[in-house]
């Protein structure tokens, strides 16, 4: 569980955890990246209870992972390359439709992906972000461009409803508890790019193994 106390709570600290996935094979760590999305999921409960529903999610995808962490081949999880290869190589996932692997690590792993790709590009959108311009805007369109594609209307509906709620950008800010705005960015400037790399590497292996769509 969690090691970072709850006064000390930065995203500065969440986002670099996204650099400690990637080993000097450019493979990823799976104890790391879901360590990584245990600190966004506190960060996003922080913004409020609205914002619970989709933590929910991420909390559930996490267990599922940390349970095959746990589980009898938990050496088999020690990277998303060598859980692609064991999943794939036993049958352990359903590829047409969910059926007798309904949690694979592969399709949990798969959506906590495609919100990454989400939070990349809210990133972005912060860092290169005016003191006018609205969070709320900026975490839609970048949800738009993303994660939308892949949910329900009914979920659609919910998320940027939820959005809507969204501080506006100064005390969003504040929330990261990483310093001035002018840190903010910095620490932005300096996280992205680890999280782009985790993002692009995992999209690779997936298309590699055709694995981009999975039910
Ligand atoms: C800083 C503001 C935080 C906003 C986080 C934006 C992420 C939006 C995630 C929405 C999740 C909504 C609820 C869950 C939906 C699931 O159906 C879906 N999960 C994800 C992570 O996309 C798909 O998972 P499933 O149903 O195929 O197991």
């Amino acid at each position: 569980s969690d090691s970072v106390p709850e006064e000390k709570f930065s995203l500065k600290e969440v986002l670099i955890t996204f650099q400690s996935c990637l080993t000097d094979n450019q493979e990823i760590l799976t104890d790391s990246y879901v360590n990584g999305w245990r600190g966004l999921v506190r960060f996003m409960n922080s913004l409020g209870s609205i914002f619970s529903f989709i933590s929910k999610d991420a909390v559930n995808k996490i267990q599922i992972m940390v349970t095959h962490q746990n589980g009898e081949n938990g050496d088999k999880y020690e990277t998303l390359q060598s859980m692609v290869k064991y999943e794939l190589d036993n049958n352990l996932v359903d590829l047409q439709r969910r059926a007798e692997h309904p949690e694979s690590g592969c399709r949990t792993l798969l959506r906590l992906h495609r919100t990454l790709r989400w939070l990349e590009l809210f990133l972005e959108k912060l860092r290169t972000s005016t003191e006018d311009s609205k969070t709320s805007v900026m975490c839609t369109d970048a949800y738009n461009d993303s994660l939308a594609q892949y949910h329900a209307w009914i979920i659609r509906k919910a998320a940027t409803m939820a959005f809507c709620a969204l501080p506006g950008r100064a005390a969003f800010f504040q929330t990261m508890n990483v310093g001035s705005t002018e840190q903010v960015v910095a620490m932005l400037v300096e996280a992205i790019p680890f999280i782009s790399k985790v993002y692009e590497i995992t999209e690779e292996l997936y298309k590699q193994h055709n694995l981009l769509e999975l039910p």
